[in-house]
């Protein structure tokens, strides 16, 4: 007795690849049917089709929303070939069984990813009758083989062709895939919904965690290697983000890798001039602005030498001979920049260790689509997760309030606010000298922030360089005046911070008694 001849049901939003997998099931005496578009396509190809909505005796209706939510699809799908009682009802109703089912989603996912996709627009787009077929088949996948993805077609031709049938493994497997894709399916479609807002733009802060990510890699290890780890990405990356680099050359980036890396590329994409960020252990230990990307490098590099050894470079500027010679001195694990001169692959060509990261810049202006998609930060707390928006707040210079006798010059000012941006990128407590484009010592992640700022001052000495006339950056407020004396002790001559404590008064008369120039910028940037 010959094998009963199976049949395919095909309907797909993305048609890529399809009439050649049709056309291959066709050749092996599958029979197939279709959904209206789909059914087209194939039709046009020359392919025998039969459309679901002849199958089922029902017409596709209510603008296709309703195409193949019928029992001779579902019964089809779900019917157990090993008991009696199900094929008896299958027959006695005239239902075929389905052997193979082809299925993806209306493009829920890319369709919101749209600038000024409308509410409407998305709820066409949630696919209702797709993921109900997929879930059938998925659940029966003894019987059925049900495939979401265009990559899994190869696999099952060659089975079928082989063997006439597809394996347990393989639709195992398929089943899995088929619900881990409707998992991110409905977690996007909840994620949009709850983000949503009456004036039609998505909230930063979604409040719901059905964030859909995808495996990037398993990472060889985690922050130390008892540890396991791996990189997941949003499914669709903000424009800009690390995780849209490509890696040009060396090992494998390591999780401590990642996380300085993200560290140095956020603070370096937040300047306009050629700017250059050399991180270690997830806080800058050098950040310059400069005419170019040499120059950048050679001032960052000035503020610790000594901790800049093994770190994690970043430029918003093509790296160029100059500044690959000047980089390739030093011992550096990442480098990062939106581009790379043939002179510059060239000179880190015999480094293999060093890994290179090619990595565009955001489009410029519209940082609209950034902050309505972004996630923002998550923390693992316990058996629960913090969640914030991002710390994406932008100091303009006339939000500052001069609150002493002294005003700061134009090229303070203008120091003030490069310091204001790095301390964003430093552990809390954070105190930055800056001067002429440049930071002249880092003080990051104490517990007061006294210690801070003397830290902050002792890098500045061990690296000989001048603090008399800095501008100083601190991330949040002081809470009393001897902060400040020790950055007057110092040298500095101008400081930005949120001001807010209840002893402002107190430190702005410091202040004005040591002869600084104090701004406040009204909010302040702890990072932990
Ligand atoms: O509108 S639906 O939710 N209602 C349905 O009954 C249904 N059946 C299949 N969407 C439905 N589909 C989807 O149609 C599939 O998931 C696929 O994405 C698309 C294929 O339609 P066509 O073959 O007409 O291009």
């Amino acid at each position: 007795m010959s094998a009963r001849q199976l049949t395919a049901l095909i309907s797909v939003s993305d048609k890529t690849g399809i009439v050649d997998f049709a056309s291959a099931l066709h050749a092996l005496n599958v029979r197939l049917l279709s959904t209206g578009g789909t059914a087209k396509l194939l039709a046009d190809a020359g392919l025998p089709v039969t459309e679901v909505a002849d199958h089922t005796g029902f017409p596709e209706m209510l603008d296709g929303r309703v195409k193949t939510l019928h029992p001779m699809v579902h019964g089809g799908l779900l019917a157990r070939r090993d008991f009696p009682e199900h094929m008896a009802a299958a027959e006695k109703h005239g239902i075929t069984m389905i052997d193979i089912l082809a299925v993806n989603l209306y493009p829920f996912e890319s369709t919101v990813a749209k600038p000024g996709c409308t509410l409407a627009d998305a709820i066409e787009n949630i696919d209702i009758g797709g993921p109900a077929m997929v879930r059938s088949a998925a659940k029966n996948w003894q019987d059925v083989t049900v495939l979401t993805d265009a990559s899994q077609y190869a696999q099952v031709l060659a089975e079928l062709k082989a063997d006439g049938k597809t394996s347990d493994k393989t639709r195992f497997a398929a089943s899995v895939a088929a619900f881990n894709r409707i998992a991110q399916y409905d977690a996007a479609i909840s994620n949009y919904l709850s983000a949503y807002q009456e004036d039609g733009t998505q909230s930063a802060y979604p409040g719901q965690m059905n964030s859909s990510f995808i495996k990037v890699q398993d990472l060889r290890y985690g922050e130390n290697s008892h540890q396991s780890a791996a990189l997941y990405r949003d499914l669709h990356p903000a424009p800009g983000s690390l995780v849209t680099g490509k890696q040009l050359q060396g090992k494998e980036l390591s999780y401590n890798n990642i996380a300085d890396a993200d560290a140095a590329w956020e603070c370096v994409k937040s300047f306009d001039a050629p700017a250059c960020v050399i991180v270690k252990h997830a806080n800058p230990c050098g950040v310059a602005v400069a005419a170019n990307a040499a120059e950048a490098y050679s001032k960052a590099f000035k503020t610790d030498p000594t901790s800049a050894f093994g770190g994690i470079i970043a430029f918003n500027r093509e790296v160029d001979g100059a500044a690959a010679q000047l980089v390739s001195k030093q011992f550096v694990e990442v480098l990062m920049a939106p581009s790379f001169t043939a002179e510059a692959l060239e000179v880190f060509k015999s480094k293999v260790n060093v890994r290179l990261m090619q990595i565009e810049l955001p489009p410029g202006g519209d940082t609209a689509w950034l902050q309505g998609r972004n996630l923002g930060d998550s923390k693992r707390v316990g058996s629960g997760i913090l969640l914030q928006s991002a710390d994406n707040h932008f100091l303009k210079k006339e939000d500052l309030k001069i609150v002493t006798q002294l005003q700061p010059s134009a090229e303070q000012l203008n120091d003030l606010m490069f310091a204001w941006t790095v301390a964003q990128y430093v552990k809390s407590n954070a105190i930055v000298f800056c001067g002429g484009g440049m930071t002249l010592g880092v003080g990051a992640g104490q517990m007061s922030r006294i210690d801070s700022a003397r830290i902050a001052s002792i890098k500045a000495e061990n690296a000989s360089l001048s603090l008399k006339g800095s501008v100083v950056a601190s991330d949040a407020f002081f809470p009393f005046r001897d902060g400040l004396d020790v950055l007057a002790d110092a040298g500095a001559s101008c400081v930005i911070q949120p001001g807010g404590s209840m002893r402002d008064d107190e430190v702005i008369a410091a202040a004005n008694e040591r002869g600084i120039a104090m701004v406040l910028t009204g909010v302040r940037h702890f990072r932990h």
